[in-house]
């Protein structure tokens, strides 16, 4: 069998149409037509069609999938006693209004990157296993990488069982049950994972380069802050008599994107709960969701310890009080060189670090594993604006599909 050939785009024209048509299966579920964004939060409606539309899509290729327990759906082709998988896919769940691309994208290409094989007659040495991991957003229940947090043992099952969405609906209750945990026979039974991403930034338009490979993911995290005040009449307090939590939390929002521009680090605040919420109600509570990250551990936690000290100073000021609690935290991961770089020599392609998450991030701790990345033309993503050409995720499949043959069959 000839070598997948994955480098020039003319090659891949037909493919770009077969990509075109699997995308087009998917495109439609989940998407706000108000936003043109999608609401694809793990285990709801649109997330549970994709869900059948993976196993319809395995079966398609006379692929088992087994469930995990802890919302994780995997699907494989070959012999299981012929060796350790090579694993590959991503997630579906998106944030409110996320892009079409972000996790997707990796489970479309994977499949069709069996198709790749298959049609070239490959005959892998050993499986290849396409995954779907569960709420690897945290859009609903707040923990990121929820699904391979369990299934590593990264989070506890009892933990997790109790976490709830904003309508106080419960994962045990979204899963039916509670979660697995961790399980050593499935991740026993994985040699490698590649996990295929739509680039969530520029780096490939300015390279002008359809493909790269993952060097890193910046140490971040989630930390909330509950601010604690006085609720009190809008009409009737003095200001002088305020203990305002909305104002130490503005302070600390300020400071947050002060310090990170300090330390040429991220900091967003994109998620805020008042209490009582009320437009002429001194509020009682405001908390405040802070991601941070950076691209050294050092300044991520300096840049945390700074707004915690900026914001427990405001909060003196204010006669408030503040917490601080860290929902989640991802260390440095350095993808594995030696995987990594026969990868990109295999590929010519450049590679990057990245400042965003992934369920690749998790894998790392225990597998060997690596990231490719396709071209997004906005750069934008977490956004209805997120965007990829036809042509670039046809050499996405390509790429893949040249990378999983080497991983299975050489
Ligand atoms: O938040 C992230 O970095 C990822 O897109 N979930
Ligand atoms: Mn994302
Ligand atoms: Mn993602
Ligand atoms: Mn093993």
């Amino acid at each position: 069998m000839d070598h997948l050939d994955h480098a020039d785009h003319a090659d891949h024209a037909d493919l770009a149409g077969r990509f075109r048509e699997l995308w087009d299966s998917i495109a439609p579920v989940g998407r706000d037509p108000g936003s043109g964004g999608y609401l694809r939060y793990a285990f709801t409606e649109p997330e549970l069609a994709l869900r059948d539309w993976f196993r319809a899509q395995a079966a398609s290729r006379g692929m088992p999938v087994t469930a995990d327990g802890n919302g994780n759906l995997f699907a494989r082709w070959g012999d299981p006693a012929a060796g350790d998988a090579v694993l590959t896919g991503s997630h579906f769940d998106s944030v409110p209004h996320g892009g079409a691309y972000d996790g997707p994208l990796g489970i479309v290409s994977a499949f069709l990157a069996v198709d790749e094989l298959r049609a070239a007659g490959a005959v892998p040495a050993r499986p290849l296993v396409v995954a779907a991991f569960a709420e690897e957003e945290g859009a609903r229940f707040g923990v990121p990488c929820l699904g391979s947090r369990l299934l590593t043992g990264a989070l506890d099952p009892g933990r997790a069982a109790g976490l709830r969405d904003a309508d106080g609906v419960s994962l045990a209750e979204a899963l039916g049950d509670r979660p697995a945990g961790a399980r050593p026979d499935l991740l026993g039974g994985f040699s490698c994972f590649v996990e295929l991403h739509v680039e969530q930034g520029r780096a490939l338009v300015e390279r002008d380069a359809p493909v790269a490979v993952a060097s890193a993911i910046w140490p971040h995290g989630r930390w909330r802050f509950d601010f604690h005040g006085e609720g009190n009449h809008a009409g009737t307090t003095l200001m002088a008599d305020r203990h305002d939590p909305m104002l130490t939390y503005a302070f600390t929002v300020l400071a947050a994107n002060k310090e990170a521009r300090l330390r040429g680090a991220h900091a967003t605040v994109g998620r805020v709960r008042v209490e009582p919420n009320a437009t002429n109600a001194i509020p009682s509570k405001v908390t405040g969701w802070l991601d941070a990250r950076a691209a050294e551990p050092e300044t991520l936690t300096g840049l945390v310890d700074a707004v915690r000290a900026k914001a427990t100073e405001r909060a003196g000021r204010d006669g408030t009080e503040v917490t601080l609690t860290e929902e989640s935290a991802t260390p440095l991961v350095a993808f594995d060189g030696g995987l990594g770089g026969r990868l990109a020599a295999l590929l010519d392609a450049p590679v990057l670090p990245t400042g965003a998450g992934h369920d690749a991030g998790v894998l790392a701790g225990h597998l060997p594993t690596a990231m490719l990345f396709v071209r997004n033309p906005t750069g934008v993503s977490h956004s209805p604006a997120e965007a990829a050409t036809d042509a670039d995720c046809a050499a996405g499949v390509a790429a893949l599909a040249r990378v999983l043959e080497e991983l299975t069959c050489a």
